[in-house]
């Protein structure tokens, strides 16, 4: 895969951030997301790439674009085969509601190296670079806030583990105050809470609890070039939810995935914030027209990880 690439997507993740960022804070998470997909869908239209997308906006009677299976990007004999895993804004009613976290992100790799996860739930579990092998989804949250602690040299007290706000995390949370590590309670958002595991100076060290499957790809993809560690397990609320599973050809239910399982190969990820976020920083409007975007791209072959600020003058270039 050309390197330059990575270069090239985080064009269209600018351009979804910058559209959807328009409805920060509106309470309209429906036109926030539209904005992103249009955007999004409209940009990958200049990447000279055959692409498919095997993580995306849901099936194909479900979402008009940016559904499993459609291709994208500007064919051409040359034109590489990838497969691609986005969200065009992941948090939506964070932006909705102008909270942290919600970015735009695209994962790509070559044809074949990611899970193509249904739409369902995943058990996850992530960590940063210093306790990669050392989690286990299988063990207990103590064992393994135990092992992160002692990898990070830190007391368990100082050690910040990262879980979504739901009814059916009141166990794993009760578990992880008894252990006495502390925790960070977030409304939406664990592909940023993932990728903080991972990043110097987030003030995140652990990320546990069950949250979308697409997102668990994801998130697997970042963690692959930042040297981080993720598993998940798909959960299913229903057997219409194991059906679909079965029919994206997933033979094992309840199988553990490690991160290599979920994300294979050479991975590029791209992002950028839409609101202020643990690891980037969201859109900026700025006067005279003109805004300020903050993304990241990073590539699992070299594990270079690139921050770029971009200036964009709408006055110039009135796209979004
Ligand atoms: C999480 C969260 C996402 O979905 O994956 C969550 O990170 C899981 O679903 O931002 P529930 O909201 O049903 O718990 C999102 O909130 C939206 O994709």
């Amino acid at each position: 895969m050309d390197r330059n690439l990575a270069l090239e997507f985080v064009r269209i993740t600018e351009a979804a951030a910058l559209a959807s960022a328009r409805w920060m804070g509106r309470g309209d998470e429906k036109s926030a997301d539209k904005a992103a997909v249009d955007a999004m869908r409209k940009a990958f239209d200049s990447v000279r790439i055959d692409g498919t997308v095997v993580i995306g906006e849901g099936e194909r009677d479900e979402a008009p674009m940016l559904y499993i299976g459609e291709k994208v990007g500007m064919k051409s004999d040359d034109a590489p085969a990838i497969d691609i895993a986005l969200d065009p804004l992941e948090g939506t009613t964070i932006c909705a509601t102008g909270g942290v976290g919600s970015i735009s992100v695209i994962a790509f790799a070559e044809r074949g190296n990611f899970l193509h996860a249904p739409d369902t739930y995943m058990d996850k579990i992530a960590c940063g670079p210093a306790a990669k092998g050392l989690i286990d989804i299988d063990a207990s949250p103590r064992e393994n806030i135990t092992r992160v602690a002692k990898a990070l040299c830190k007391p368990v007290n100082d050690l910040t583990v990262v879980i979504l706000e739901r009814p059916r995390h009141e166990k794993l949370i009760a578990e992880v105050r008894e252990v006495g590590a502390r925790i960070h309670l977030i409304g939406d958002g664990d592909v940023s809470a993932s990728i903080a595991t991972a990043w110097p100076d987030s003030g995140i060290d652990l990320l546990m609890g069950i949250g979308g499957a697409p997102e668990g790809v994801i998130s697997a993809a970042a963690m692959q070039c930042l040297g981080g560690d993720f598993q998940g397990r798909l959960k299913f609320r229903n057997d219409e939810e194991r059906a679909r599973a079965t029919k994206m050809g997933i033979r094992d239910l309840t199988k553990k995935y490690t991160v290599d399982e979920l994300a294979r190969g050479s991975v590029m990820f791209v992002a950028t914030g839409v609101t202020d976020g643990p690891f980037l920083k969201g859109v900026r409007t700025l006067p005279n027209n003109r805004a300020r975007t903050n993304s990241v791209v990073m590539r699992s072959q070299t594990g270079t990880i690139r921050n770029i600020e971009a200036l964009h003058n709408f006055a110039i270039k009135a796209t979004y």
